[in-house]
């Protein structure tokens, strides 16, 4: 028996699984929960031990993944299957909280845009996913991480573990300190946005990273949006800009080399090709005006929130070693000095594919 039948077997016991579990593995490259993958005689399923230190409302939360879900089902698109325990709940609640899912088969799921293509679909299946939310009724939506993307927060909080410093790691990242203080004048435009109504407020998935969209393992194209703890009302920048950050890089997220990072405009295009086609009818001109800035927002505010992990001695991101999180901060913030360089070219090609 592996040590993760013995840790996990009964909590998977619970589940309305068909067949025998014959195995349970670690899977995938989330930083948020652990994610299992659990073999039985019959099928493959996804099981969760859910974060509930970043997501304190499971009850909440899983009430919006099992209506966003439904209400994709209803349309005829893919999406996560919620499998319910053998009472017949959403998930489990015990010493910590766990859910299942029918593992989406034939499909694979990106750490690098590696085929521009595949970067394309992704994008193009992100928009129509933002088409489908804008019919979801948001009132049956709770909030489940508040200021999600309000960045002038991530920044007061980020300053907090600064001052704190409370691991003595201040000195180890200067550079990447002054980058992210000296920037502070461009944390506020879409909140200021949101406030004062020039950016319309949509339901939106606000987590659009590369491995959080299984594609079709053989045609490359789009097969289920995942990962949907995060969608809740924001601004279309949110999800544009966060595919941008991690997939329009030349390496992964936590690339130690930083010679080996940077900003592709390819792949920003055919991002944009497909994400724009998608929601031509109801993106507003100002959005689209502010699409090139989401990248970089959601960019320089992920850097931060990676800093700030670091800081504060790792407790929210899953690390693998000692500094993973200041890695991922500086690509993050070589990526965002490359896009402030290259805001006309991309607002030229959004021009262009909306025109
Ligand atoms: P986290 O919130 O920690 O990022 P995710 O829900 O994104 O967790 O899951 C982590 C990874 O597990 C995904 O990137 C994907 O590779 C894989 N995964 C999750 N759910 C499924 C599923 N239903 N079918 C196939 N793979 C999945
Ligand atoms: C986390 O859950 P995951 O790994 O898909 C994080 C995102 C960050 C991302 C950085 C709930 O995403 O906000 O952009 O890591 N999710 C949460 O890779 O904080
Ligand atoms: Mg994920």
């Amino acid at each position: 028996m592996t040590d993760y039948i013995k840790e996990y077997g009964e909590v998977a016991a619970q589940f309305a699984l068909e067949g025998k579990v014959t195995d349970i593995c670690p899977y995938g490259e989330g930083h948020i929960n652990l994610t299992l993958l659990v073999t039985t005689d019959k099928k493959r399923y996804i099981l969760q031990k859910m974060n509930t230190r970043v997501f304190p409302d499971p009850d909440s939360l899983m009430n919006n993944i099992c209506g966003v879900t439904e209400h994709l089902k209803a349309r005829g698109i893919e999406t996560l299957n919620v499998v319910p325990t053998k009472d017949g709940k959403s998930f489990l609640k015990t010493d910590a909280c766990y859910r299942v899912y029918d593992f989406i088969e034939n499909t694979v799921t990106y750490q690098t845009a590696s085929d521009i293509n595949v970067f394309r679909n992704s994008g193009k299946a992100f928009g129509e996913f933002q088409n489908y939310l804008a019919e979801f009724d948001a009132s049956k939506l709770t909030e489940t991480i508040k200021r999600f993307h309000d960045t002038p927060k991530r920044f007061a909080d980020f300053k907090a573990a600064l001052s704190a410093d409370a691991f003595d790691r201040a000195k180890d990242c200067k550079p990447e300190i002054d980058f992210i203080l000296s920037h502070e004048n461009t944390y506020g435009i879409a909140m200021e946005g949101l406030k004062d109504g020039s950016l319309p407020l949509r339901v939106t998935h606000n987590d659009t990273k590369l491995n959080n969209i299984l594609m079709d393992d053989k045609s490359g194209e789009a097969r289920a949006v995942i990962d949907l703890d995060t969608i809740m009302p924001g601004s279309m920048l949110f999800d544009f800009g966060d595919s941008i950050r991690f997939g329009a890089s030349t390496a992964a997220e936590d690339e130690k080399d930083l010679d080996k990072v940077h900003f592709d405009i390819n792949l920003f295009k055919a991002y944009a090709e497909g994400y724009c086609g998608a929601v031509k009818s109801s993106i507003t001109k100002r959005e689209a005006e502010l699409l090139p800035y989401g990248a970089y927002l959601m960019t320089i505010e992920c850097g931060m929130r990676f800093l700030s992990d670091y800081l504060s001695g790792d407790t929210y991101f899953a690390t693998k070693y000692e500094g993973h999180n200041l890695v991922r901060c500086r690509t993050q913030i070589k990526l965002a000095g490359e896009m402030e360089a290259q805001f006309a070219a991309m607002g030229k090609i959004i021009d262009e594919i909306l025109a």
